[in-house]
Formats: C-alpha cells, sequence, structure tokens
C-alpha cells in the first residue's frame, strides 16, 4: 500500500508560517519528514550597503520574540569586525537583559506554545480541586495557584469559556487525544499555572525594559556599549529588576520545575515523546556572563549523543546550503560569502490525507526539489541540533558543576535516566533546566554589576570606522532557541554582506544535496500516529523545538 501524506498547516501557536508534510506506512509510522516555511522577507538584503551602525536595528526587526537578539547580534558582530571591546558594565547589562529575555521566552514558550500538548484542559474539568490542591505538594515545596478555592476558580473561568462553546485560546485542539497522559488533577494543576504565567510574563516583559528602554525591541543598545547609565544608577530600577527576578525565581522553583517532573512521571511511557529520534549531534556557545570572565553556560559540540566527548567549535566548518531551498546558489557556503538570492519554485499537486481523515487532493511541496524558504546550516556538512536542551548537554558534558548539579538532581526527582534527555521530554525538560540555572546563579551578574558601577561608570568604548579599510566580524552566542550567529562584512564603510545562523534555522531546515535531515524531521521519522485526522504527536515533536520562523527565514 502506499504511503498516506499528512499535513499539519499551520503547526504554531503564534508563529504562524511553518508547514510540515509527513509520509506515513500502512501503521501509521512516519517515515518520511519535511519541514518548510512559506515565508520570506529578507532582511540579510535589505541591510546592505547601510551604516553598520544600524545593523542591530535593522536585525532586529527579524522577530519580535526572541527581540534582543538579533538586535544584540548585529551590534556585537560590528563590534567585533572593529575591533571594540565594550565596558564590563554593558557586557553585564547586555548579560542581564539576555537572562531576562531567557525567563520570559521559555516561560511563555511552555506554558502558551506548548503547555497544551501536556495538558488537556477539558480533562481539568473533571478534577476533584481539593485532591488536585493536596497533590500540588508532590512536587514543589510550595505550590503556586493551586489552593483548592484558587483551582475551583480555574475551572469556574474555564467551564464559562467551554459552555459557551467559546474555547478562544482553547479552540482548535485535540482534547480526550489517547496520547495526553496527565491525570483530571495533574491537568487542573497546569491549567492554572498556565493563567499564572500569563501574569507573571508581563512582569518578565517589564524586567526587559528597566535596561531596555521599552519590550519588545529594547533601545538601549549602541555599538561600544549601552545607553543605559541612568537605570544602572538608579537604585530604584536596579530594585524593580532584583524584585522581578526572585519573583521569576519563584515561579520557576513552584510552577515551571514542578510542571516538568510531573509531567516526567506521567508521560514517560509514551513512545512519541520517549523514544529516542533525531540527528543526536548538539551544538551550543557560551552565554550568560555571570562576572569578569565566567559564563554560565559552556561552547561546544557533542557528536552522535555520546557524552564522553565535547568537541570545540571550528566556525570555519559552519555553512548554509540551499539545494532543497528557495534560493539560487545552491552549493554549501560559509556565512562570510552567504548568498541570498530568491529563487520560488511552488507546491505541486498530491493525494493528502484532509482534516478529517480522508483522502483528498491538494498542494503538497515537492520534496524532489526546492521546498522551503528555511536553508540548511550544516557544521562539517553535518545537520546539529541546537536549543536548551544542547545547551545544557554540552554544559553537562563539559563538567560544569552549576549544570550537573541541577541535571544530576532533576534526574534523581524525576526518576528519569540520562537517555531520557534525548527524547521530545528530554528537549522540553532542558528548556525548564535552563531556566532553572538562571533563576539560580543569574543573582551573581546583578551582584557583580553593582559592585563594578561603585568603582567603574564606563558604559561605552568609542571608536571610528576608517573608510578606506575592509573589516569583517561575527557574533555568535546562545539565545532562547539555541546557537545564532551573525556575520558581517565591512567595505567603503557600508555593509557589503551579512548573513545571519539562526537557531531555527538549524532546527527546522530542509534535508541538504547529500539527502541528511535536520532535528525537525529527523525527530518525527520512526513515530507513529495515533489517529491521522488528530495529529497531536506531530505537533508536540514540532513545539519542543519552539519553533521560531520569522528567525528562521529572516
Ligand atoms: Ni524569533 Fe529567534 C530563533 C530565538 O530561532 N531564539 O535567533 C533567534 O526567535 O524566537
Amino acid at each position: 500500500m502506499a504511503n498516506k501524506r499528512v499535513i499539519v498547516d499551520p503547526i504554531t501557536r503564534i508563529e504562524g508560517h511553518l508547514r510540515i508534510e509527513v509520509e506515513v506506512d500502512e501503521n501509521n509510522v512516519i517515515q518520511k519528514a519535511y519541514s518548510t516555511s512559506t515565508l520570506w522577507r529578507g532582511l540579510e538584503t535589505i541591510v546592505k550597503n547601510r551604516d553598520p551602525r544600524d545593523a542591530g536595528f535593522l536585525m532586529q526587526r527579524i522577530c519580535g520574540v526572541c527581540t534582543f537578539s538579533h538586535y544584540r547580534a548585529g551590534i556585537e558582530a560590528v563590534e567585533d569586525a572593529l575591533g571594540i571591546k565594550p565596558p564590563l558594565n554593558a557586557k553585564l547589562t547586555r548579560s542581564l537583559m539576555n537572562q531576562a529575555l531567557f525567563l520570559h521566552d521559555h516561560i511563555v514558550h511552555f506554558y502558551h506554545l506548548h503547555g497544551l500538548d501536556w495538558v488537556d484542559v477539558v480533562s481539568a474539568l473533571k478534577a476533584n480541586p481539593a485532591k488536585a490542591s493536596k497533590e500540588a505538594f508532590k512536587y514543589a515545596q510550595y505550590p503556586i495557584g493551586t489552593g483548592e478555592n484558587e483551582l475551583k476558580a480555574v475551572q469556574d473561568k474555564v467551564k464559562i469559556f467551554v459552555e459557551k462553546g467559546q474555547l478562544g485560546p482553547f479552540a482548535n485542539a485535540y482534547w480526550g487525544h489517547e496520547t495526553y497522559k496527565l491525570t483530571p488533577e495533574e491537568n487542573l494543576i497546569a491549567l492554572s499555572h498556565y493563567l499564572k504565567a500569563l501574569e507573571i510574563q508581563r512582569d518578565l516583559a517589564k524586567m526587559m525594559a528597566i535596561f531596555g528602554g521599552k519590550q519588545p525591541h529594547p533601545q538601549s543598545l549602541t555599538v561600544g556599549g549601552v545607553t543605559c547609565i541612568m537605570d544602572l544608577l538608579d537604585p530604584s530600577r536596579m530594585g524593580e529588576y532584583l524584585t522581578i527576578f526572585k519573583m521569576a525565581k519563584n515561579f520557576v522553583d513552584n510552577a515551571y520545575y514542578a510542571d516538568i517532573l510531573m509531567a516526567g512521571k506521567a508521560f514517560k511511557s509514551e513512545p512519541s515523546v520517549v523514544q529516542k529520534r533525531g540527528v543526536m549531534n548538539f551544538m551550543s556557545h557560551e552565554e550568560m556572563l555571570l562576572n569578569r570572565s565566567e559564563y554560565l553556560f559552556d561552547t561546544g559540540i557533542i557528536m552522535n549523543g555520546d557524552l564522553s566527548k565535547v568537541y570545540p567549535i571550528n566556525e570555519d566548518l559552519i555553512t548554509e546550503e540551499a539545494t532543497h531551498s528557495w534560493y539560487k546558489d545552491n552549493q554549501p557556503l560559509h556565512p562570510y560569502d552567504g548568498k541570498t538570492n530568491p529563487n520560488y519554485t511552488g507546491f505541486v499537486d498530491k493525494d493528502t490525507v484532509g482534516m478529517d481523515g480522508k483522502m483528498v487532493h491538494s498542494k503538497a511541496i515537492d520534496e524532489d526539489g526546492k521546498y522551503s524558504w528555511i536553508k540548511s546550516p550544516r557544521y562539517d556538512g553535518k545537520p546539529m541540533e541546537v536549543g536548551p536542551l544542547a545547551s545544557v548537554l554540552v554544559s553537562y558534558a563539559s563538567g560544569n558543576k552549576k549544570i550537573q548539579k541541577i541535571v544530576d538532581e532533576f534526574l534523581a526527582k524525576s526518576g528519569l535516566p540520562t537517555e531520557a534527555l534525548f527524547t521530545t521530554l528530554g528537549r522540553t525538560a532542558g528548556r525548564m533546566l535552563q531556566t532553572k540555572a538562571i533563576v539560580e546563579n543569574g543573582i551573581e551578574t546583578f551582584n557583580t554589576l553593582i559592585e563594578n558601577l561603585k568603582v567603574d561608570q564606563e558604559t561605552y568604548t568609542s571608536y571610528k570606522i576608517d573608510k578606506n579599510k575592509e573589516y569583517k566580524g561575527r557574533f555568535i552566542g546562545d539565545v532562547p532557541r539555541g546557537m545564532l550567529s551573525h556575520w558581517i562584512r565591512i567595505k567603503n564603510g557600508v555593509v557589503e554582506n551579512y548573513q545571519a545562523v539562526v537557531p531555527s534555522t538549524w532546527n527546522a531546515g530542509p534535508k541538504d544535496a547529500n539527502g541528511l535531515i535536520g532535528p525537525y524531521e529527523s525527530n518525527l521519522v520512526g513515530m507513529k500516529i495515533a489517529d491521522l485526522s488528530q495529529p497531536l504527536e506531530i505537533i508536540r515533536v514540532i513545539h519542543s523545538f519552539d519553533p521560531c520562523i520569522a528567525c528562521a527565514v529572516h
């Protein structure tokens, strides 16, 4: 029997232009998977011939979710090209802003973009609030939002939506699907945290704005340093940052961590989330400056899931190719020489499985030709997974004591083996573990900044651009979805070439000229789907990467 083709489009809750197509065999096991983005804007072409001092502002417009990331990357790529060393206060302030971004981004991702893949809202309405309130203590010392009356109020609030048939943010889901594993009480606890997280994320957005001036799209970075010296010298602004940081720590410790423990226990026998699938190569870059020289997370590469070795990154081995992407210039190119010339070839007609499970004739991708606006980044010709899981694994395998303590504690409490990290469940846990590492250690960055400001108030290093010289430079760092790099060439005082190699590009890119598939596609192959008209398993796997396609395509 011929394979059947299932299409999920759009697959994300907010970042809409990602489409997944899979081919399943007669047992509904995925044999082939294709990841494609259907929108392109061309920021890398817009920045050409502009003043490099504007690169940060222009590149910032790639994305309003990881909003600070491309801004900082654009600025630090120019600093690297011009040989500028920003002062310690600027570096620490950027680190604090980055920590605030990670806290906001990961909490919003788990609760609002991914949580409902794990939590069945309709089941939560059947829960006994008194029982749920007691159960919450199994996972947290000081549970948040789980008093009996609070849980009853959550049920009443959501019931109104359901009874009116207007599910709002809870519509279009596959409630009752057989791969939901939490009990009604556990679903209710997590649902309460979903609503709490809506409030928390508002404060975390403010935390970014304290030093950023605004959020999204902060405005306080400049080539050479930061411009928020008035805020850094204002004790009330610093106090505000600290207050929100402590609130975030409480939420991570007593809600986010607890919910992942709960999910770990409930889902540990669900094959779609605990099977080891994917490229098994992980890459991350050091991030989160804690003091004058130490970073919270490490740089390195893990190959074939082997945690006994961590390889250094050789930047010369990073390439992007476009054999199956809608651009000219198929060959792998190093980003200093990367090209972005669109070449859209469209979709073809195929038989596919419709939303009701019946066969229909519809537009589908042409997998033998070009099929996505996302390019295919490779390291030494190999696909790599980037992201919080990669960062945690690389740090863990590098002997980073802070990360080892957090990971080992989590594995002991959840009863999960180390192998469980290499799965969809592990990827979702990895993001939480990264957040846990930040709330446990970020205070060091804050205190170092306070101490340094007492003796040094420098926030900016001056520089000159020589129009007769050619420059090249790059930024490499980790942002909420993983390793990001920006590569710039400057000639005649303007940007000659610019390429961004983005986390969601590494993870979501199509296969390459050698047929090697990337993390999204390889994490789907081999997975069985219970019901083709309700492909929740596909959604859960892809959401665990926290796709951002505005970033991936740019
Ligand atoms: Ni948009 Fe970004 C994407 C991140 O992958 N993190 O480079 C950045 O978005 O969220």
